[in-house]
């Protein structure tokens, strides 16, 4: 591998992506070989397992020796939703010095070749959506009309009519954030444990007045594995946009009941 991936930046920048996995031991190697191939510098993986049964940790740990500096490994206990793991993870990767937090599945929908745009991007804003519902963006062809109709309901029709976010992909998994967003944001006012995170980390954002930009990105299929939205993870992310608009009612403006201290340093 490059030498420079085992270093920050030139200018000292570290970007941290955190991979949440389950079940993923069949995906992780090929996608960690594709992000080592990007030679951004000062990029490093931080994998989040949840002691997958198909052994997707120990897969974590053999790539972490392979590529030393480069691949961190945080082991979780148990299943407890994706929520949870992308709330312990930024938490890490906060404490290993992050500047910028890049968040992305493990199975090949968030194409990693769309990381040095988000970069780029973030030059300019608070926080980068991958998103799969501007002009450009794309689903993958092999969505059925179910699938595709369930995205654009929990999008343009729930979420948006619940919680009036103006961003167009609510649901994206593909984001790129700046540090001091998320403390600004403050992880520990994040209630949702599975999918919902997005939709409830999509509505601080706006609501605390972080500038968001969306890029397109082509969103493919999951190339191998089976997907963990099953009917009840869905019903519970349906029914967590009530929780959040009534846990979050107070947060009007960034000034009322947040710290957003970090905001600008
Ligand atoms: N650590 C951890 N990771 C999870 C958990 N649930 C899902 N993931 C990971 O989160 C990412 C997204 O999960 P997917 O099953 O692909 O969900 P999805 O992308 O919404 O659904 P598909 O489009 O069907 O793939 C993947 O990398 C999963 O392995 C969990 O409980 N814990
Ligand atoms: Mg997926």
């Amino acid at each position: 591998m490059p030498s420079n991936l085992l270093a920050d930046a030139p200018d000292g920048v570290r970007t941290i992506i955190v991979i949440p996995t389950y079940n993923e031991a069949e995906n992780l190697p090929s996608l960690i070989a594709e992000l080592v191939a990007l030679g951004v510098p000062g990029l490093m993986v931080l994998v989040v397992d949840d002691s997958s049964p198909d052994g997707t940790g120990q897969v974590a740990d053999t790539l972490a020796q392979r590529f030393p500096g480069f691949v961190h490994v945080r082991h979780r206990a148990g299943k407890e939703g994706l929520g949870k793991a992308y709330i312990d993870g930024f938490t890490v990767a906060l404490g290993m010095g992050a500047d910028r937090i890049i968040q992305m599945d493990a199975d090949f929908s968030h194409p990693p070749s769309a990381i040095p745009t988000m970069l780029a991007t973030l030059e300019s804003c608070d926080v980068v959506v991958g998103s799969r519902y501007v002009p450009g963006g794309q689903l993958d062809e092999r969505w059925s009309w179910w699938r595709r109709f369930l995205s654009w309901w929990a999008n343009e029709v729930w979420s948006r009519t619940v919680l009036g976010i103006r961003t167009r992909d609510i649901t994206a998994g593909f984001k790129c954030w700046r540090s001091a967003t998320l403390r600004g944001i403050g992880l520990d006012h994040i209630g949702a444990d599975g999918y919902a995170f997005q939709v409830e980390m999509a509505f601080m954002t706006e609501r605390l007045g972080y500038r968001v930009k969306e890029i397109p990105i082509y969103f493919e299929d999951r190339r191998i594995g089976k997907s963990k939205m099953d009917m009840r993870v869905k019903l519970q992310g349906a029914l967590d946009v009530f929780r959040i608009r009534w846990q979050h009612r107070g947060s009007l403006t960034r000034e009322q009941s947040y710290s957003t201290s970090d905001k600008d340093s």
